[in-house]
C-alpha cells in the first residue's frame, strides 16, 4: 500500500513537471484518449530496415529488446513524437533530453501518462511492465533512421498495368460514373467501387494498405488513391470493369494525393505527399511515372528552427493557377507549387501555422481553408493572390475533412469545421465581397453532440449539415450523427442512429464515419466501421426526409472508412 502511494504521488508530480514543458509547441493542453489514439495511428515504418548507431551513454539493450521497442515505437508513438523523435504533436524524445531524465523517471511517465496528452500505456493495459521498461531504455538511444526514397527506388515499384495506348478510347461500361463511390476498405488494402444508383459493388480493387483518400482526375475518368504505405493506385473508370491501370510507391508512409486541374493541364500530372521521407512527388498523370521529387525539410514558421521531418499533410489542386497547394505539417507552411514548368519549378512559400492537417475549398474555390490542428486555428489561403488571407482561431483541434460550405441566413456563405477536442462546430464567413464584416472570422459556434468529430458535410442542393463523432468514447455518440437544419440552426440538431439502422449482427465498434452526398445531393452515405472480423456496412439516408433509404452489406465490405463520390470529389463539392 505504502509503495503504491509513493508511485502514485511520484507519478502525479512527474506528470505535472513533464507536462509543463511536454508540449512546448502546443501550449498547455489536455488531450482526451480518443485524440491521443487518433494521432498515434500505426505507422507502416515498423517493418522497414533502418540505420542504427549505438549510444554508449544509454542503458544497455539486447538486439531482441531493441527490435521489440522499435516495433512498438512505430506502431504507437511515431504519430505524435515523429519518426526521428524530434517532436511533432508530442514532445521531442532525443537522447540529450531523455538521458537526463533517466530510466526510472521515464518508466513512470510511460506507464501512467500525463495530463498533457501522453496516454497511460501500462495502466490502460496496452503495454506490459516489461514493455514499458524496454521503451524507457529505447528512447535514450539514438533514433533509428528509416532510409530515404529516391527516384530510382520509386521506379523499382512503378508498374503500368495497362499502358495508355491499350486503354479504352471511350467509356466501355454502362455505369453512371459520376455517381460511383470509392469506399476505403481500410484493413484489407482495397477500395470498393460502389454504383451510387443501384447500390451494388462494381469491383473491389487491390490498393496499398489503409487507403487514406480517393481523388479524381480533372476529367473524372481516373481515380487515384493513396495507402498509408505510400502506394498510389490509378483506376480507370472507363474500363468495362473499372480497375488499376498503374501503381507506384512514392515513399514509406503517406496520406495525400491529387491531380492537376488547371485549364490546359487537365489529367497531366498527379502529385503525392509523403510523411516519410518528408517530400512530395510529381508524376505523369497518365502512367504515374515519377518525374520530380521535392523535399520539405526546412525551418518552422514561428521559431524558424530547422525541422528534419516536416510531413506533407493535405494537397489540393488550384483552380486559379497551374498550382498544387501543398500543406506541410511540422513547419506550418503552405506551398503553392507551380507545375507549369516542372524543370524550373517555382514554389511560393506561405507561412501559415504549425501542424497543418486537413482542409477544403470555400464555395468560391478561391480560399483553401486548412486546419492547423494542434494550433487550434484555420488558415485561409488565397489561391488567387498566393497569400495568407487570415488565421482564424477556432475550437480545440479542428478536424474538417474537407469541411462543409453552405449559405447561412445571416452571415452569407460560410465554411464549417467540427473539432476533435471539443463539441463545437465553428462557422467561418467566406464572402469578402458581399459580407465583408463576417469574412474570415469565426461568426458562430454550434453545439454538437460531443468531441471526437472527424468529418462534416453539406451540399449546395441540401438544407442540412451533417457532423459525425466517430472518436467520441461514448458509443451512443460514435454510432450516430448530428444533423442541423441550415435555416434553423438555433433549433439545435437531430440525432440519426445510423449504426442502429445498419442492423449489424455483431457487437462491433460500429463507428459512423464520414457523411458523403451522392451526385444529385439528395442522399447521404455513411460508413459503419467495425473491426476486421466484425460485420460493417454503408448506410444511405434520404436527405429530404432524414429517413433510412438503404443499407449496403457484403462480406467483402470489411472496415469501410472514408468514401468519396466521383462527381463531388472531382468538382470539390462539399
Ligand atoms: Fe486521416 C484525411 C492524416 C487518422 C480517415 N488524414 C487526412 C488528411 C491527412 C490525414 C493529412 C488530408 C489528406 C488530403 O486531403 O490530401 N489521418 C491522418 C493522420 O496523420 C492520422 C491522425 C493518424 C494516422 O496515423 O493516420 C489520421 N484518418 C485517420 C483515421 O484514423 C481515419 C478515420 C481512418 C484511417 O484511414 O485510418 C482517417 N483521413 C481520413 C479520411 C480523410 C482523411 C476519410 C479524407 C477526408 C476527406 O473528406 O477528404
Amino acid at each position: 500500500m505504502k509503495s503504491r502511494m509513493f508511485v502514485r504521488l511520484t507519478t502525479l508530480a512527474m506528470a505535472a513537471m513533464i507536462g509543463a514543458g511536454a508540449y512546448a509547441q502546443t501550449g498547455d493542453k489536455k488531450v482526451t484518449q480518443p485524440e491521443a489514439n487518433y494521432q498515434a495511428g500505426g505507422s507502416p515504418l515498423a517493418a522497414e530496415q533502418m540505420y542504427q548507431s549505438s549510444n554508449p551513454k544509454a542503458p544497455p539493450m539486447t538486439q531482441a529488446e531493441f527490435d521489440v521497442a522499435r516495433k512498438i515505437y512505430f506502431e504507437r508513438c511515431a504519430g505524435c513524437h515523429g519518426v526521428l523523435r524530434k517532436g511533432a504533436t508530442g514532445k521531442p524524445l532525443t537522447p540529450d533530453i531523455t538521458q537526463t531524465k533517466g530510466t526510472d523517471y521515464l518508466k513512470v511517465f510511460i506507464a501512467y501518462g500525463s495530463p498533457a496528452g501522453m496516454p497511460n500505456w501500462q495502466t490502460s493495459g496496452e503495454m506490459s511492465e516489461k514493455e514499458v521498461d524496454i521503451m524507457a531504455r529505447y528512447i535514450q538511444h539514438d533514433a533509428p533512421t528509416p532510409p530515404e526514397y529516391s527516384l530510382e527506388d520509386m521506379k523499382k515499384t512503378w508498374k503500368v498495368i495497362v499502358p495508355p495506348e491499350k486503354r479504352p478510347t471511350k467509356k466501355m461500361n454502362g455505369y453512371n460514373i459520376e455517381n460511383i463511390f470509392s469506399t476505403t476498405l481500410r484493413d484489407t488494402g482495397e477500395v470498393a467501387l460502389i454504383d451510387g444508383d443501384t447500390k451494388k459493388i462494381i469491383n473491389i480493387v487491390k490498393t496499398g494498405y489503409a487507403v487514406h483518400i480517393s481523388r479524381l482526375s480533372a476529367s473524372g475518368r481516373y481515380l487515384f488513391v493513396i495507402g498509408r504505405d505510400a502506394k498510389v493506385n490509378m483506376i480507370d473508370l472507363w474500363m468495362e470493369k473499372p480497375d488499376n491501370v498503374a501503381e507506384i510507391r512514392v515513399g514509406l508512409e503517406a496520406r495525400s494525393v491529387d491531380t492537376s486541374k488547371y485549364k490546359g493541364f487537365e489529367d497531366k500530372y498527379a502529385i503525392a505527399g509523403s510523411y516519410w521521407p518528408p517530400q512530395y512527388t510529381i508524376m505523369d498523370g497518365d502512367t504515374l511515372e515519377p518525374l520530380k521529387i521535392v523535399s520539405t525539410r526546412g525551418n518552422t514558421v514561428d521559431k524558424q528552427e530547422y525541422h528534419p521531418e516536416p510531413r506533407v499533410a493535405s494537397i489540393v489542386a488550384s483552380h486559379f493557377k497551374p498550382e498544387f497547394v501543398v500543406n506541410v505539417k511540422e513547419t506550418g507552411k503552405t506551398l503553392m507549387v507551380d507545375y507549369s514548368d516542372i524543370d524550373a519549378l517555382k514554389v511560393t512559400e506561405i507561412g501559415t501555422a504549425r501542424f497543418l492537417h486537413d482542409g477544403g475549398w470555400d464555395s468560391s474555390k478561391r480560399y483553401f481553408m486548412v486546419a492547423a490542428n494542434q494550433s487550434n486555428k484555420i488558415a485561409a489561403v488565397d489561391a488567387k493572390e498566393g497569400k495568407l488571407k487570415a488565421l482564424i482561431d477556432v475550437g480545440k483541434i479542428p478536424h474538417p475533412g474537407r469541411g462543409a460550405n453552405f449559405i447561412h441566413p445571416k452571415f452569407g456563405p460560410v465554411w464549417a469545421t467540427g473539432h476533435l477536442g471539443d463539441e463545437t462546430i465553428s462557422l467561418i464567413g467566406t464572402d469578402p465581397e458581399k459580407h465583408p464584416q463576417y469574412a474570415f472570422k469565426e461568426v458562430a459556434k454550434l453545439q454538437g453532440q460531443g468531441g471526437g468529430a472527424l468529418f462534416i458535410k453539406s451540399h449546395p442542393k441540401s438544407t442540412h449539415l451533417y457532423s459525425d463523432t466517430p472518436l467520441n468514447p461514448d458509443p451512443k455518440l460514435s454510432q450516430s450523427v448530428a444533423v442541423y437544419d441550415i435555416n434553423n440552426l438555433d433549433k439545435g440538431f437531430t440525432v440519426l442512429p445510423i449504426a442502429e439502422w445498419a442492423g449489424l449482427k455483431d457487437d462491433g465498434a460500429k463507428r459512423v464515419v464520414q457523411p458523403e452526398f451522392n451526385k444529385a445531393g439528395d442522399e447521404v452515405w455513411f460508413s459503419v466501421w467495425s473491426a476486421k472480423d466484425k460485420e460493417s456496412a454503408v448506410v444511405v439516408v434520404d436527405d429530404k426526409t432524414l429517413k433510412l433509404k438503404a443499407v449496403i452489406k457484403d462480406p467483402k465490405l470489411i472496415t469501410p472508412t472514408g468514401h468519396f463520390n466521383v462527381y463531388n470529389t472531382q468538382h470539390d463539392v462539399y
